[in-house]
C-alpha cells in the first residue's frame, strides 16, 4: 500500500470502529461479531504504531488507557456545576411545583422527570466537535483534570456527530452493577479491600493514575445537561436530549415530560417502584422544567438552579432469609446480636449481615431463626432488620433468646437496670480486649497506622499485649517475629507507636473509650482540664456544669476514674511517655489575661464556642461577676449577673464586640 493508502485504510478503520463502537456500547445494539471488531482494531493498532504520524485524538486506539499520569491538573468550570435540591415527600415535592408557579406566574408547568443516577458528575468539553477536555464536579467551581480516564470510557464519543464549534456538557459516570460485582470477586482473590458500593469503585476508578486500570473497570456514562453550547439553539431539557442523543451521547433512559406536577409525580413513584430492576444505582427522580425560557426566570440559588428537585428515595428494603442469629461482643462488652442472612442486593450493595440491635427488639418484632425478613439500608447505614414476614412461616423457625454466658469467655452475662444491652461480665474477655485496643489505635484516637485487626490479633494470641497501655512495650524483635512482618514494616510500625505518644490528651480520652465520651467530649474535656489528673479528681457535678458535658457522660466518667484497672492503665500510658496534657489551640494572644463572664443568649456563638475563642486567644473565662472580672459579655435575656456587672462598673460587651477584639469580623 502507498502512503495515500495507509492513510485512506486507517481512516476508513476509525470510522468503522466508532461505528461499531456507538452501536455497542451507546445503542446496545452491536452489528458486528466481537471476532470482527477486534480484528479491525488491530489492523488500526498495527497501521498507527507502524506510521504515529496517522494517530488522531479521536481514534477507538485512544481509549485502551496506559498513559500514566503524575496528578491531576485543576479546571475551572466557566459554568458552574450545580447540585440539585433534595425533596423526601410528596408534600416537598408539591411545595416545589407551587414555588415554580409562583414564581412564572402559570398555572400548570412542564416537567421532565429523568432517573437521578448515584454516580459522579463529570464535565466533557468538545472543541469543533472533538472530545478535547473531561473534568471532575470537584466542588462545582473547581474539579480535576481526568481527561485520559474518562477516554476509556466506550460510551464517551470522542468524536460527535455534528462538529460544533464548542459543547461542554455534563454527565454521570457509574459503574454498572455487573461490572462492580466482577471487580469485588477480583479483589476478594487478590486479597485487596472490597469497595462497598458502585458509587466508591467509580469515584475510586475515576481517580486511577494509570488510565489501563480504569479502562479496566467496566465503567459507563449518561449525560443529561448541555452546559455551554456554540453553533446550535436549544430551547428546552427534552430538546435538548434530542439533541445530545442524536450527536452520539448515551442519555439517562426513560426521560418524559409530563404537564403538571401531578403526573410527575405519579412517574417518579413509578420510578421508585422499578429501581431495583435496574442494572445500574439509583437513588432517586429528578423533576425539571422544561422550557430553558421559565428556567431563566426561576434562576439559581448560590449551589442549587431553582427549577429542578431531586426526590431522593426512602431506603431501599429488600425481602431475605435470616439463617442464624450470631453474638459480637463489643469493647464495652455489649454483646450484640447480629442476623446472618441469605445475600441480598440492597442499596447498591450485597448484605449477608444485619444489626438486631438487642434481644428486646427481637422479643418486640418476634424475630425467629430461619424467618423471612424485611432489611432496610440506607446509604452506608448497617443494614436493620425491620419486619418479619408472618405469613412466610412454616412452623420450623426458632426462636431465639440470649446465652447466660458470654460465647467468647464463658463469664455471665448481665442486663443492668433501663438498659436494653446484655453486657459480658469479664472486663478480661478477649473479644473486648481485641475492640477496645482496635479502638485504641483508630484513627480518631491514637492513629496508629499499621495496627490492623489481624495484627492486634496476633499480638493478643501471643500474649503479647493484653490492653491499650501494653503496645508501648512492644519491641521491634516482638513484632518482626508475627506473621507478614519484616524488617521495614516492623520498624514502621515501631514509628507509628511512638509518634502516637504526642497525640495529646483529647485523643487519649478518645482511646481509652470511655462510655459516652467521643470526640467532641474529649475535645471539650481536654480543653478545660488540661491535664488527666485534674479530669481524674473532676467529681460528677463539677462535670456535668461543663457545657455540653451531660449528667450521663459525667456518671461514666466517674465510673471510670474509679476503677483500679483505668488508673493502672493511665499510669502505664504515663510511664510509656504518652502525652497526657493537652495544648489548648492557641489562635492569637489579643485576650492574654483577661477576664470574661458569659451571660444570657449570645446571638450566634453558643456558650461552649464562646468559650472556646475566649480561651484561644488567651482569655479565661469564669462563671461569677466580681470586680476582678474585666468583661461581661451579655446576651438576650441576660439575668443577675449582668445587675451585679453593671453594679461593679465592669465593662459590658456585645458578642460583636467580643468578636472584634479577636478580629473574628
Ligand atoms: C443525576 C443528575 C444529576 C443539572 C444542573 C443542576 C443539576 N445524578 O442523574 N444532576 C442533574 O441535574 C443537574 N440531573 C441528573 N439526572
Amino acid at each position: 500500500m502507498t502512503k495515500e493508502e495507509v492513510g485512506t485504510r486507517a481512516a476508513e478503520l476509525r470510522e468503522l470502529l466508532t461505528r461499531y463502537g456507538y452501536e455497542y456500547y451507546t445503542l446496545d445494539n452491536p452489528t458486528v461479531s466481537d471476532f470482527e471488531y477486534d480484528r479491525l482494531m488491530r489492523e488500526l493498532i498495527e497501521i498507527e504504531s507502524e506510521n504515529p504520524e496517522l494517530v488522531t485524538p479521536d481514534s477507538p486506539t485512544q481509549r485502551v488507557g496506559g498513559e500514566i499520569s503524575e496528578g491531576f491538573e485543576e479546571v475551572s468550570h466557566t459554568v458552574q456545576m450545580q447540585s440539585l435540591s433534595d425533596v423526601f415527600s410528596k408534600e416537598e415535592l408539591f411545595e416545589f411545583d407551587a414555588r415554580v408557579r409562583a414564581a412564572l406566574e402559570v398555572q400548570c408547568v412542564d416537567y421532565v422527570t429523568e432517573m437521578k443516577i448515584d454516580g459522579l458528575s463529570v464535565s466533557l468539553e468538545y472543541t469543533d466537535g472533538v472530545f478535547t477536555r473531561g473534568s471532575t464536579r470537584g466542588n462545582g467551581f473547581i474539579g480535576e483534570d481526568i481527561t485520559q480516564n474518562l477516554k476509556t470510557i466506550q460510551s464517551i464519543p470522542l468524536r460527535l456527530g455534528e462538529p460544533l464549534p464548542f459543547l461542554e456538557v455534563r454527565g454521570e459516570v457509574y459503574m454498572p452493577q455487573k461490572s462492580f460485582l466482577r471487580l469485588n470477586e477480583q479483589r476478594e482473590a487478590e486479597g485487596e479491600p472490597l469497595f462497598a458500593n458502585p458509587r466508591n469503585a467509580a469515584a475510586g476508578s475515576l481517580r486511577q493514575l494509570d488510565s489501563k486500570i480504569a479502562a479496566e473497570r467496566g465503567l459507563d456514562i449518561f449525560v443529561f445537561n448541555v452546559q455551554q453550547i456554540e453553533g446550535k439553539e436549544l430551547n428546552s431539557h427534552r430538546e435538548s436530549l434530542d439533541y445530545l442523543k442524536s450527536i452520539g451521547f448515551k442519555t439517562i433512559p426513560g426521560d418524559r415530560i409530563f404537564k403538571g406536577i401531578e403526573e410527575a409525580y405519579a412517574e417518579v413513584l413509578r420510578i421508585g417502584e422499578e429501581r431495583g430492576d435496574l442494572t445500574f444505582d439509583i437513588d432517586g427522580a429528578v423533576v425539571k422544567v422544561d422550557s430553558f425560557a421559565q428556567r431563566e426566570l426561576l434562576g439559581t440559588t448560590s449551589k442549587t438552579p431553582k427549577w429542578a428537585a431531586a426526590y431522593k428515595f426512602p431506603a431501599e428494603q429488600k425481602r431475605t432469609k435470616l439463617l442464624d442469629i450470631v453474638l459480637q461482643v463489643g469493647r464495652t462488652g455489649v454483646v450484640t446480636p447480629n442476623a446472618v442472612l441469605e445475600p441480598v442486593r440492597i442499596a447498591g450493595s450485597t448484605v449477608s449481615r444485619a444489626t438486631l440491635h438487642n434481644i428486646d427488639n427481637i422479643r418486640a418484632k418476634d424475630i425467629r431463626i430461619g424467618d423471612t425478613v424485611v432489611i432496610q439500608k440506607a446509604g452506608d447505614i448497617i443494614p436493620a432488620v425491620t419486619e418479619v414476614i408472618k405469613e412466610a412461616r412454616n412452623g420450623d423457625e426458632k426462636p431465639f433468646s440470649m446465652p447466660e454466658v458470654c460465647p467468647v469467655c464463658g463469664a455471665p452475662l448481665v442486663r443492668e437496670e433501663g438498659e436494653a444491652a446484655v453486657r459480658c461480665t469479664n472486663s478480661n474477655c478477649p473479644a473486648q480486649q481485641l475492640r477496645s485496643i482496635i479502638h485504641f489505635v483508630s484513627k480518631p484516637a491514637m492513629d496508629i497506622d499499621g495496627l490492623g485487626t489481624s495484627v492486634v490479633e496476633q499480638l493478643l494470641d501471643e500474649g503479647l499485649i493484653s490492653d491499650c497501655a501494653d503496645i508501648y512495650s512492644l519491641k521491634f524483635d516482638d513484632i518482626v517475629s508475627l506473621e507478614r512482618f519484616g524488617q521495614k514494616s516492623a520498624q514502621n510500625l515501631i514509628d507509628a507507636i511512638e509518634r502516637s505518644k504526642e497525640q495529646g490528651l483529647d485523643r487519649v480520652l478518645v482511646g481509652l473509650g470511655i462510655r459516652m465520651i467521643g470526640s467532641r467530649a474529649a475535645q471539650i474535656l481536654a480543653n478545660e482540664y488540661e491535664n488527666i489528673d485534674a479530669l481524674i479528681d473532676a467529681d460528677a457535678e463539677e462535670l456535668s456544669a461543663i457545657p455540653e458535658i451531660g449528667a450521663k457522660m459525667a456518671e461514666s466518667l466517674c465510673a471510670y476514674f474509679k476503677q483500679a484497672k483505668s488508673l493502672d492503665i493511665i499510669e502505664r500510658l504515663r510511664r510509656a511517655g504518652v502525652k497526657l496534657t493537652y495544648e489548648a489551640q492557641r489562635a492569637g494572644d489579643a485576650l492574654d489575661g483577661k477576664t470574661f463572664v458569659l451571660t444570657g443568649t449570645l446571638p450566634t456563638l453558643k456558650r461552649s464556642e464562646a468559650k472556646s475563642l475566649i480561651e484561644s486567644n488567651g482569655g479565661k473565662v469564669s462563671g461569677s461577676v466580681s470586680k476582678k472580672t474585666d468583661f461581661v459579655v451579655a446576651g438576650e435575656e441576660a439575668g443577675s449577673k449582668l445587675e451585679k456587672a453593671k453594679a461593679l462598673g465592669v465593662s459590658i460587651i456585645t458578642e460583636t464586640e467580643l468578636l472584634d477584639m479577636v478580629q473574628k469580623i
